[in-house]
This record gives C-alpha cells, sequence and structure tokens, in this order.
C-alpha cells in the first residue's frame, strides 16, 4: 500500500507503546468506511475509552475535546477523518494526548510530528483498507475482511483493489459481475449505506449490529435500509411532479427526515448531464443547497458562491460538477433571485 505521508515504522512505535493505563479515544467517520476502520482498530487494540462516529467539520473536535478533559484521555485515533491544522482545539489535543490519523482524504500539509503519527494513503486506498493492511501484520483479522471489503466497494474503490475484494466476495459466495454495480455485494454496500442513513446519530447502534457481520445479518439492515429507500422512491416521484424546470434543468423544493439529499440529486444529475441541479432541502429555519451538473459546462462552486451574495448568515463550497450551500429559509426567494441572474430562465 502506497503512503503520501507517514510511515509504518512510527505506527508500530504507536501500538506497541500502548499499555493498559492508557486512555484512548477511537474517533471515526460516520459512513461505511468510518464504521468498518472502528471495527477493525477496535478489534485488535480493544479497551477503547471513548469511541464516537463524526460528519466533517471545522468544529468537530469541540465535543472530543470535552470529552478528553473529562476521561482523561490520553491517545486520540482519528479514522477516515480529514484532520488539519484549521480544525479547532487539535492545537489544545496535542498538548495533552498523542494522535494517530489513518485516512485517505486529500492534504496538503503533512501533519507528522512527535505528538501526532499521521498516516495518509492515495484517495483509491479506503480507510478500512489502511486499517486492515496495518493491523493485520500484528494480528489476526481474518474475520473482518468482509466488513473492509464492503467498506472499500463502497468508498467506488473495487477496481483499484479488485484482488482483495474478489477473494473475499469468492470466500463469501457472493455472485461478482463484470459491472460492480450489478454485483451482489453492491447491494449489500447499499443497503448498508442506507441503514447508516436511517441511523445517524445512533451511529454506534450500526457499530453493534457490522462489529460481527455476517450475511444472515442483512435483514435486521434491511429493516432500516428499506425505509430510507422507500423515502427515496417518493422523493424522486415528488421530484417529477413538483420539481420547477427552467432552461438549464431544475429547481426543486423538499423536506425529509432523512438525510439523502446528495444520493439523489447525485443519481439524478448522472441520468441528464447535460442538466444542472438544485436541490433546496428545508430543516429547523435553514436551508441546506445542493448543486449539480455532471457535464461541468456550469461551475457548480461559483454558482453557488454567486448565490448567496447579498444573504446573511450563509455558508458556500465545493467543486466544479457538486456544490453546496446553506442559507436561512426565509431567504429562499433572493437566493432564486440570484440563481435566476446567474443562469437564466
Ligand atoms: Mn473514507
Amino acid at each position: 500500500m502506497k503512503f503520501l505521508a507517514g510511515s509504518e515504522k512510527r505506527f508500530f512505535e504507536f501500538v506497541s507503546g500502548l499499555n493498559d493505563k492508557d486512555k484512548i479515544a477511537l474517533i471515526c467517520h460516520n459512513d461505511l468506511d468510518g464504521v468498518a476502520s472502528a471495527i477493525v482498530v477496535s478489534e485488535v487494540i480493544g479497551n477503547i475509552e471513548h469511541l464516537d462516529f463524526i460528519e466533517y467539520s471545522s468544529d468537530m473536535t469541540e465535543k472530543l475535546a470535552v470529552e478528553v478533559k473529562k476521561r482523561k484521555i490520553n491517545k486520540i485515533i482519528f479514522c477516515d477523518i480529514s484532520i488539519k491544522e484549521d480544525i479547532k482545539k487539535i492545537e489544545e489535543l496535542k498538548q495533552v494526548t498523542d494522535i494517530v490519523v489513518l485516512d485517505h482524504h486529500r492534504f496538503e500539509k503533512d501533519l507528522n510530528s512527535d505528538k501526532i503519527v499521521y498516516i495518509k494513503t492515495e484517495t483509491n486506498s479506503p480507510a478500512c483498507y489502511l486499517c486492515y493492511y496495518l493491523f493485520s501484520k500484528i494480528a489476526n483479522i481474518k474475520n473482518k475482511e468482509l466488513i473492509v471489503a464492503l467498506g472499500i466497494v463502497s468508498e467506488i474503490s473495487y477496481y483499484q483493489n479488485k484482488e482483495f475484494v474478489d477473494s473475499v466476495a469468492e470466500k463469501y459466495d457472493m455472485k461478482m459481475s463484470e459491472d460492480i454495480n450489478e454485483s451482489e455485494i453492491w447491494n449489500i454496500t447499499q443497503d448498508i449505506t442506507l441503514a447508516l442513513i436511517y441511523l445517524s446519530g445512533k451511529t454506534k447502534q450500526a457499530y453493534d449490529i457490522l462489529a460481527d457481520f455476517s450475511l444472515d445479518k442483512l435483514g435486521e439492515i434491511k429493516k432500516y435500509s428499506s425505509q430510507v429507500y422507500d423515502e427515496i422512491e417518493r422523493i424522486k416521484e415528488d421530484f417529477n411532479k413538483n420539481r420547477e424546470v427552467y432552461s438549464w434543468g431544475y429547481y426543486y423544493k423538499f423536506s425529509s427526515r432523512f438525510a439523502v439529499k446528495s444520493m439523489i440529486i447525485t443519481g439524478l444529475s448522472m441520468t441528464e448531464k447535460e442538466s444542472v441541479f438544485v436541490f433546496a432541502f428545508l430543516k429547523n429555519n435553514r436551508m441546506s443547497i445542493s448543486f449539480r451538473n455532471q457535464n461541468r459546462k456550469t461551475d457548480c462552486y461559483k454558482l453557488a458562491l454567486e448565490s448567496v451574495k447579498g444573504l446573511e448568515d450563509t455558508s458556500a463550497g465545493g467543486h466544479i460538477p457538486a456544490a453546496g450551500a446553506e442559507i436561512k429559509a426565509e431567504d429562499e426567494l433572493k437566493f432564486k433571485e440570484n440563481l435566476i441572474r446567474v443562469l437564466g430562465k
């Protein structure tokens, strides 16, 4: 496995330095890659004092800093979370804990220092596979192969890690097809991803089900995923009925008890690559907006910035084909005026 930052040597020095008195926090992303990483790490290290699953944000470590103080945490392991210099409290945490980062998100600065072991792989080597690669050198964790393979597939990294995933699929008798999207392992991955959406904010419940996951536990996962699946179907029907059609594409406003906006807009925009899709999701007087244009003719990042111009209390960011913004719900009309000013009617 190729490391873009960090070394195995320093990682194993950290692991061999662990003892019974250490109070370890394990903080992972709340998606399947993050949960699979947590399963691998806790299988080998055990005895985790504080386990949490979080969504990336610049203030995501505020809550952690409180726990560190309260529980006297002296080691933190972050998996599948992009730790950067500007993360709030990171300097403070560095003073009182040792930090290990096992991650595959893009980064600018190598943060390795005597307080941080910072291991970064290429995007196509998901965090769970990095954890598996490292920990399988010191423990037999073959029983975690299945969840790791599912994690790899969920990160759209099958083709880059085909040999490993194929061997797991064969072992568990899962039917593979030329096209990964038509393979059984893809369907299982989708079910788990939807279940994680259902259980968002309660990721530990999903972790408990997945910790010793086997294919006969799929029924348990489907109890959750089927409800999110039904909701996605409902929203797609509603989109066809209630979307506003413009010369450039679609504006669609909706709300849901599940965080399915990105999943739906990405799926729909892939089927109509020339159109610009703008989805506005209403929640607690705020409107969270997604922009998509898969043929990249419209710069969604610029569009996001332009569309919040002149409004108060906003945020906007992203890339050319996909971007996001947030505004006050009461500013919807002004937002749409901006949108039409930039894109036309
Ligand atoms: Mn990941």
